[in-house]
């Protein structure tokens, strides 16, 4: 189990926790890539808050071996996250999954700091700045990173030993729909802003945070832009893209086959893991989606694994079996290349 290995090497080699994740993960890549699902313990298309049910598990029999958990609202001291989901919960699951040998992530879609609003508001450009140091907001950023970190340093093992995260801060950051956005900020803010998070988490002593760096589907990069925002090779490990299929299946298609030969390119000349951090095709319009078109493209590049977002009634982005996609989703189960919680642990 890989707690308790997890638990042992903390004191092993020298390595971090956030190492041996990293060793985990491009040694799971070798065998194909994780399925992994957010928000997949607490709710799904047709159910919610019921313990031990998860959509993935009843379509496959078996847990994703990534879930992903989102810390938006800790900033405030809420108590339930931008989605409603108690910190709490969060907390149990994320433990629970990493006790069960699985792998979790942590995003954090924070509110504005600026104005109060939600971390879409994009009015102001002057957001990151004002949260740098010496801008007018940096002491109360200041006290959201705080409770940030107080509330990943609660997630230890029952043997007080903190567990490996995948940390994936300022995501998308080359769209302009967060306040992190490629418009709300200069390249020299945007690593401010990185470095300033990250920074405080290091000193507070998290070296289970493995870092990702995740952009959106972008289609068109270069090193020369690329770069601009990059946070450096000494800041990240992993390289994630988040894309979903807003429009046409073609331009799907184009713009993740550009970005995943652009990243998975970068990511070996700089010895990076890849994944599919964010994806999917919203309430499942082609119910043979994942097998037909997100498959095929992941098949042809190392990514260690692909999040599908979260399954809410509203609006989902896994599978469920009262769907007619969860027969698709059972294919890609089937596949030999996909791994699923019994097959990492
Ligand atoms: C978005 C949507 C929102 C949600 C947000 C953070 O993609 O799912 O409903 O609040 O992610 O999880």
């Amino acid at each position: 189990m890989m707690t308790a290995c997890a638990t042992k090497k903390d004191a092993n080699d020298g390595k971090t926790i956030a190492n041996q994740l990293e060793e985990r993960l491009a040694s799971l890549q070798q065998k194909g890539y994780m399925a992994g699902h957010q928000d997949d313990p607490f709710y799904g298309v047709t159910w919610e808050w019921e313990y031990g049910r998860s959509d993935v598990k009843d379509v496959t029999g078996d847990y994703p071996a990534v879930m992903g958990f989102d810390l938006g609202g800790i900033e405030k001291g809420d108590e339930k996250n931008l989605d409603s989901v108690p910190f709490m919960r969060i907390r149990e699951q994320l433990l629970a999954h990493v006790a069960r040998g699985g792998i979790v992530t942590l995003s954090w879609h924070p509110r504005n700091p600026l104005t109060g609003g939600n971390a879409w508001d994009v009015n102001d450009t002057t957001v990151v700045r004002s949260i740098l140091p010496n801008g007018e907001k940096h002491e109360l950023f200041k006290t959201w990173m705080k409770r940030v970190a107080d509330f990943i340093e609660t997630l230890k093992t029952e043997e007080g030993v903190r567990v490996p995260i995948i940390f994936r801060p300022w995501h998308e950051n080359n769209g302009s729909w967060f306040w992190w956005g490629q418009k709300l900020c200069s390249d020299e803010e945007f690593h401010g802003l990185w470095n300033m998070l990250q920074d405080y988490m290091n000193e507070r002593g998290f070296s289970n945070l493995l870092w990702s760096y995740s952009p959106n589907l972008d289609g068109q990069w270069t090193t020369e832009r690329f770069l601009a925002r990059y946070p450096g090779d000494d800041r990240v490990t992993l390289i994630g893209e988040d894309a979903y299929q807003w429009g046409t299946e073609e331009e799907f298609r184009t713009g993740v086959t550009a970005d995943l030969d652009f990243l998975s390119a970068f990511a070996k000349e700089h010895g990076k893991l890849l994944a599919m951090t964010e994806c999917g095709y919203k309430n499942m319009p082609e119910a043979d989606w994942w097998t037909r078109v997100l498959k095929p493209l992941m098949d042809k590049y190392p990514i260690c694994y692909f999040l599908l977002w979260r399954n809410y009634k509203k609006e989902y982005f896994g599978p469920s079996p009262s769907l007619p996609c969860g027969e698709d989703y059972k294919k890609l189960y089937e596949a030999e290349n996909t791994l699923f919680l019994n097959d990492i642990r």
